[in-house]
């Protein structure tokens, strides 16, 4: 049952945001996928733009999709047994963030999936960040690459998991992100990167 409202939530309507999420998200600022490479598939995708203005169901921002964030979802700090992480600065942050602090909460199981949240004070009033489960522990590389199901998969949700994280006029921002599938063990960080420059890593937090 929550399996099949799972699936239903990325059925129609959600296929066009994908496309942009895809486009928009394809960077992680790794060295294995340059940042200019964002712009370069949102460039070269004409088509997946012109699906989302003709999409009645389309968000107004992509970075909101339900796939990005789902403020419907329940929090994973309040689901039972979920993994709760602290955010360290990295030294690939963007000037001015030094203060950044901030916890990651991961809840998983066969049945219900993957929830992450995170809550984070200290970036910039407004700013717009994304946060990706990653591969690596953050010891190696920053985090390394994404976590993905299907290594041979896209870069985007749901074979990925990002969450989108606008902060508020305070510079915190808290949100909520599901997966129809549990991750396991193979996520090992979460990584917090401003949009626009995603290889100045802000902050990790080991899984
Ligand atoms: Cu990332």
């Amino acid at each position: 049952m929550v399996h099949g409202l799972a699936r239903a939530r990325l059925g129609a309507g959600t296929v066009a945001g994908l496309l942009v999420v895809a486009a928009l998200a394809a960077g992680c600022g790794d060295g294995s996928s340059p940042e200019a490479s964002s712009a370069a598939v949102a460039s070269t995708r004409p088509s997946a733009s012109a699906a989302v203005a003709t999409s009645p169901t389309a968000p107004a921002d992509p970075s909101m999709s339900a796939v990005m964030s789902d403020p419907s979802a329940t929090p994973a700090d309040q689901i039972p047994g979920a993994q709760k992480s602290t955010f360290v600065l990295l030294n690939t942050r963007p000037a001015g963030l030094n203060g950044v602090t901030g916890t990651a909460w991961l809840a998983q199981n066969a049945t219900t999936g993957t929830t992450l949240t995170v809550a984070a004070t200290g970036l910039a009033p407004g700013g717009k960040y994304i946060a990706h489960l990653h591969a690596e522990p953050c010891s190696v590389k920053n985090g390394g690459g994404h976590f993905m199901f299907d290594p041979n998969g896209p870069a985007a949700p749901p074979n990925e998991v990002h969450l989108a994280l606008p902060a508020d006029s305070a510079g915190a921002v808290r949100a909520t992100v599901t997966n129809a599938r549990p991750v396991g063990d193979a996520a090992k960080s979460v990584v917090i990167h401003p949009v626009g420059a995603l290889d100045k890593r802000v902050a990790c937090a080991d899984l």
